[in-house]
């Protein structure tokens, strides 16, 4: 059932609230008052507004969340079990969504399934469902292959474009489709229809798909936290096409930039073939909405703490914190540099290394001055390329302290292990400068976290423009993380900064990040989810369903003489490359020959197409043919004639700038009908399609208005063509002084919407795919077209 809550007749005097298909009565009591003459009507509105408040959520959907990890730890000690909730950025981000919304949080508990007793298991179980939680159980082996295996050795570094270390091990794939399969049947078994399922990140990429097979009437959101590779690189994966099919069975996908966003609508142009308009992307059946959502941090609690922690009185202090002071004290025009990350190759920690070793070469004065503290938090530590990438640190550390360092001085304070939470604030309001460097991060909440933590406004931000959060931090300086010279400038810049343009910066950066918070970010993605739900809604709101179908087709046969309008290519046969090789086929001629039969039909095809193409098709049928949009008419039996006089002698001034475009854009090629010229550029690469289509129709606009032409889009055509005929106006000349009671017209581009809105509004209108349309019902494809067609017949 479709819980949507629809208030559609909410007023005092008609009581009653639509629910789905169901009227839910106010209270008697309610009514009584809401009636009661002394009632003033703001007062009305106000009880109004609290009851649809207090229906609304008592009928309100679940919101479950799906990710890799629960946002709790399990700790194993012999038989004993302790559970701690995790304090990361999306455990606190989701929380409130998750809580607030009834839902359930389903991942995996962090335990290997296989080294526990089927009672220890249950305890889990038990001890997380009172938490929310749904524990997929996986054993060691799937970890290894799905989690190890193809997330960390195959995904993470073919989004992160590190090609060189991708595993290519079908065992991988096969656990990866595997274990998804696994956590989409958990959701299955937890929500119902109506509901909204919020999946997140790159090991759960099939989730969204896996779930909507089985759930159709779900909404599925979808969030990647890494970035989104161009397609060159996405298409070097031998299992690309079924990952991002796997994604596009949710109604909503986001990520943290924009440029992410476009990568994936770019490979699902190339791999897939799906139309992408603006941020929308049309399936058959369904239209998937894309947008950036840069994920925010928990502004609050940082700037909190980091009061907190300033408030301190030596003695409260942490030790850490007593030794930076301390450092500060011996030196006081000493210089903090600070940089923290996982261990991992994309975080760019030898370059910058190697960076700020150039910086002490080229600027001598700061030996002494300036430290680096560099906090490594170890990560998949026993993993060759990470033992690499340790050892490589180790070195470069060890040779620049060599280097640099004194008895009173150590260039770089390296630390690798994790610190508690204290700590870490207290290091991001002790340095003066970060240094972030990644070579590619998707968003990177450390440098969001540093502005946060800095309450007296100070401090410098330097960010590598391969950070997703480069993008928000205009205020920064921005840097590329392969030009180790331009890293040190960056410093000499940071360190040199005067304190007023630091807090100018500092103050705007504050401003930014703490109005788009975690919770904001949080909830515009259900805010767009909602927003999706009403494109679906409206979608199937002109849907022809079994009810719909059984009413017009009744209409029709009621009918006693009946005018049916059909458009050609998209609407009775489907797209091809080369537009020569649409002819129709055995099946298409069998419905039209079956409409021609009875005569109370009076069947039309109306198309763009030239007049000899359509004549060779269908010349042989009992139908009317209207050509090149509504140029040329050939009643049944009669000779062609022109619905008005045009001319062609245009013709010669536009082929040239056509021409230039074929020249400049491969795979492109020019039709020419009697009144009109066509660019047509399915073939083009789809990007250089697009882009090079949006330059012609700025070059036509100028030239057709002297010329009374006009331009068209159709599907991946530009069409130039006389100006003021259409196949709305060809449509009702065709049926001026025709008596008939049932008018028909099925179209599929926007040409067809001229005769969806000239059209009497008793006419069946149908429009082929999901696009806005004027028409009254859509259809999704060419073969629920013929579907439609056929059921007439019967
Ligand atoms: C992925 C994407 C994206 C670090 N050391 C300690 C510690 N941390 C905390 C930081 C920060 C978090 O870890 C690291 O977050 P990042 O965003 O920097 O990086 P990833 O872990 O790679 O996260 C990334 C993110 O997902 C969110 O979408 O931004 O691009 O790769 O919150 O504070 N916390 C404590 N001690 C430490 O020693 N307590």
């Amino acid at each position: 059932m479709n819980r949507e809550l629809r208030f559609l007749k909410f007023s005092y005097s008609a009581p009653k609230l639509l629910f789905s298909s169901d009227l839910i009565e106010m209270p008697p009591g309610l009514t009584n008052i809401l009636q009661a003459d002394m009632l003033n009507e703001n007062r009305r509105l106000f009880i109004l507004k609290e009851f649809k408040i207090k229906i609304k959520k008592d009928l309100m959907n679940k919101i479950h969340i799906v990710s890799n990890r629960l946002p709790i730890s399990i700790k194993q000690d012999d038989d004993h079990f302790s559970f701690t909730p995790s304090v990361g950025g999306l455990a606190t981000g989701m929380r409130s969504i998750y809580k607030d919304f009834g839902g359930q949080w389903i991942g995996w508990s962090g335990i290997p399934s296989d080294d526990l007793e089927p009672q220890q298991i249950a305890q889990i179980d038990e001890k997380l469902t009172d938490e929310r939680c749904q524990a997929v159980h996986l054993s060691a082996e799937e970890i290894n292959l799905y989690y190890e295996g193809f997330s960390n050795d195959v995904i993470w570094p073919l989004f992160h474009y590190f090609t060189q270390h991708i595993e290519y091990n079908p065992d991988y794939w096969e656990a990866y489709q595997a274990v998804n399969r696994k956590f989409a049947d958990k959701v299955v078994a937890v929500a119902n229809p109506g509901d909204t399922i919020w999946v997140h990140d790159y090991q759960l990429l099939l989730v969204p798909q896996m779930i909507r097979e089985k759930l159709p009437d779900v909404t599925i959101g979808f969030f990647l936290h890494i970035p989104f590779p161009s397609f060159e690189v996405f298409r070097i994966l031998p299992w690309r096409k079924e990952l991002i099919e796997g994604m596009l069975g949710a109604d909503l996908l986001g990520f943290h930039t924009y440029d992410y966003e476009r990568h994936f609508f770019s490979s699902v142009r190339r791999l897939l073939g799906y139309e992408v308009s603006f941020n929308q992307i049309h399936l058959e059946n369904r239209i998937v909405l894309g947008d950036a959502f840069p994920m925010g941090i928990d502004y609050a609690k940082f700037k909190g703490k980091a009061s907190e922690v300033f408030r301190k009185s030596l003695p409260e202090k942490s030790e850490l914190h007593k030794e930076l002071e301390k450092y500060f004290l011996m030196a006081p025009d000493r210089k903090l540099i600070l940089s923290i990350d996982r261990l991992d190759y994309t975080k760019g920690i030898p370059n910058r290394i190697r960076a700020f070793e150039y910086f002490l070469e080229k600027y001598p004065e700061y030996r002494n001055r300036v430290t680096l503290i560099m906090l490594v938090v170890p990560s998949r530590a026993e993993v060759e390329q990470y033992k690499l990438l340790k050892s490589e640190i180790d070195e470069l550390v060890g040779r620049i302290n060599g280097r640099f360092g004194r008895i009173n001085y150590t260039p770089i304070w390296y630390f690798y292990r994790s610190l508690p939470f204290e700590n870490l604030i207290e290091l991001y309001s002790s340095c003066d400068v970060a240094l972030v460097t990644p070579v590619r991060d998707g968003m990177n909440l450390v440098a969001k976290e540093y502005i946060a933590s800095r309450i007296n406004q100070t401090g410098v931000m330097v960010i590598s423009e391969m950070a997703g959060v480069a993008k928000e931090l205009g205020e920064a300086i921005i840097i590329n993380p392969n030009n180790e010279p331009e890293i040190a400038e960056a410093l000499h810049q940071a360190l040199n900064m005067p304190l007023e343009e630091q807090r100018e910066r500092m103050a705007t950066l504050q401003q930014r990040i703490s109005r788009y918070d975690v919770f904001k970010w949080a909830s515009e993605f259900v805010e767009s989810l909602k927003k999706v739900q009403t494109l679906q809604q409206n979608f199937l709101a002109k849907n022809i369903t079994a009810g719909v179908r059984k009413e017009l087709v009744k209409r029709f046969k009621a009918a006693r003489k009946r005018a049916i309008f059909l458009d050609y290519d998209g609407t009775l046969v489907g797209f091809k490359n080369d537009p020569q090789a649409a002819k129709p086929d055995q099946e298409l001629h069998e419905i039209l020959t079956a409409l021609e039969n009875d005569p109370k039909n009076m069947v039309t095809i109306i198309s763009g197409r030239d007049r000899d193409t359509l004549e060779n098709w269908l010349g042989d049928h009992q139908v009317n043919l209207i050509t090149e949009h509504g140029v040329w008419l050939r009643r049944l039996g009669g000779d062609w004639e022109m619905i008005e006089n045009l001319n062609a002698n245009w013709k010669p001034l536009i082929r040239p700038l056509l021409e230039s475009y074929v020249d400049r854009t491969p795979g492109t090629f020019i039709e020419e009908k009697n009144y009109s010229l066509v660019w047509h550029f399915r073939k083009a690469e789809p990007e250089q399609g697009e882009l090079r289509a949006n330059e012609l129709k700025d070059e036509l606009h100028t030239m057709v208005a002297n010329h009374n032409l006009e331009i068209m889009e159709g599907n991946k055509v530009i069409e130039v063509k006389a100006g003021g005929i259409n196949k709305g106006v060809a449509a009702l000349r065709f049926l001026n002084n025709q008596q008939v009671d049932n008018i028909i017209a099925i179209g599929d581009d926007w040409t067809d919407e001229y005769m969806f809105r000239e059209l009497p509004e008793s006419a069946i209108t149908v429009k082929v795919g999901l696009k806005n349309t004027a028409a009254a019902y859509k259809v999704e494809s060419v073969k629920s077209v013929r579907t439609l067609l056929k059921s007439l017949i019967d």
